[in-house]
């Protein structure tokens, strides 16, 4: 069992409207037992919290932070600024431009403050936490075996796949 008290990934949205969304990374970290935390910090309505956020990051312990955001998304991008913590970048879809808007805001950080970014909606944030766990993996044999075996099992399924007719 992961020490839930002692985080090594952190989800952070910059509303609550973004956890429909979010709560994909949410359920791959649960699946894979990574010690997560997951919290609402919003790039335009609470600056200075994400700042403590983002500065406090590495000393507490955490290994990798993904951070969704809609609209014009400048809470991965501003946490990147603050940390060298790796961050993951989820594009939210909105609701006037379906999320290209919170994915152009996203990917395009100028040269020298990475933030990797993932598809738009529930396939990027799972997708997020995927990348957070093969991070993780790289120094823990055990969570790269359940890796390989998630990957496993997908392949399988694919192959039992059927058409009709
Ligand atoms: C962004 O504004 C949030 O990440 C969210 O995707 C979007 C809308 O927020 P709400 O108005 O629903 O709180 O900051």
């Amino acid at each position: 069992m992961s020490d839930q008290s002692k985080p090594v990934v952190g989800v952070v949205m910059g509303s609550s409207s973004d956890w429909d969304v979010m709560q994909h990374a949410v359920a791959i970290l649960k699946e894979f037992g990574v010690a997560y935390e997951a919290r609402v910090v919003s790039a335009h309505r609470m600056p200075d919290e994400m700042f403590a956020y983002a500065e406090a990051a590495r000393g507490r312990g955490l290994r990798a932070i993904i951070a969704g955001a809609g609209g014009a998304a400048h809470l991965p991008g501003m946490i990147a600024a603050k940390t060298i913590v790796p961050v993951l970048g989820v594009p939210v879809p909105s609701r006037y431009l379906r999320g290209e808007d919170s994915l152009l805001s996203i990917v395009q950080m100028p040269k020298g403050v990475p933030v990797s970014t993932f598809a738009i909606g529930e396939a990027g944030a799972a997708n997020a936490a995927l990348t957070a766990v093969a991070m993780l993996a790289a120094t823990d044999d055990a969570m790269a075996a359940k890796l390989e075996d998630f990957r496993s099992k997908q392949t399988a399924a694919a192959k039992a796949m059927t058409l009709p007719g």
